[in-house]
């Protein structure tokens, strides 16, 4: 991968993260996804579901802020996100499914419904398409989501393509 394209995606990855658009990553954006997918599902922030989702939105924010809010003022910058979080995420993927997974966790309980069936890849897409990934990539990445092809999107599936996605190896270093 060159420069232009490593930057690309991390430009990517950081505007998947700031939902908001205003240039920072803060707690408010993590709030606003949770809020936007019990929204698309028709969940309420009451019920457990949303409460669950809400906890993990701040648990995810958190642990976003102690890999990458070095200047402590309780946001993110992109050049923090570049400097801090992309190389540190890069280093150890392990600890970024570890921040992630409560909120992925919970994410999965809304998207996969009451009956108890899973999360089905047209449902990943919903999911996907409420975090601002367009219409068409949405439903690619969430049919591939599906790696052992058995029809629905379990919480290892979505974890290791999920660290995948921001552990990215960088323009110096060789593909995995
Ligand atoms: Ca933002
Ligand atoms: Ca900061
Ligand atoms: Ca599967």
């Amino acid at each position: 991968m060159d420069s232009a394209e490593y930057e690309r995606k991390t430009a990517a990855r950081f505007a998947s993260f700031d939902q908001d658009g205003n240039g920072y990553i803060d707690r408010e954006d993590f709030s606003a996804a949770a809020a936007a997918l019990l929204a698309e599902f028709g969940t309420t922030a009451r019920c457990d579901k949303g409460q669950a989702l809400y906890v993990g939105a701040e648990a995810f924010w958190q642990g976003m802020a102690g890999i990458a809010d070095v200047d402590g003022d309780q946001r993110v910058s992109r050049e923090e996100f570049v400097t801090g979080a992309v190389k540190r995420l890069r280093d150890n993927p392990q600890r970024f499914a570890e921040i992630a997974r409560p909120f992925l966790h919970a994410a999965i309980a809304v998207a996969a419904g009451d009956d108890g069936t899973g999360v089905t890849p047209q449902a990943a897409g919903r999911v996907l398409r409420v975090l601002g990934v367009p219409e068409e990539k949405a439903r690619a990445v969430a049919t591939a989501l599906d790696a052992d092809g058995d029809g629905l999107i379990s919480e290892d599936e979505i974890l290791t393509a999920f660290a995948a996605y921001y552990t990215t190896p960088g323009p110096d270093e060789p593909q995995v």
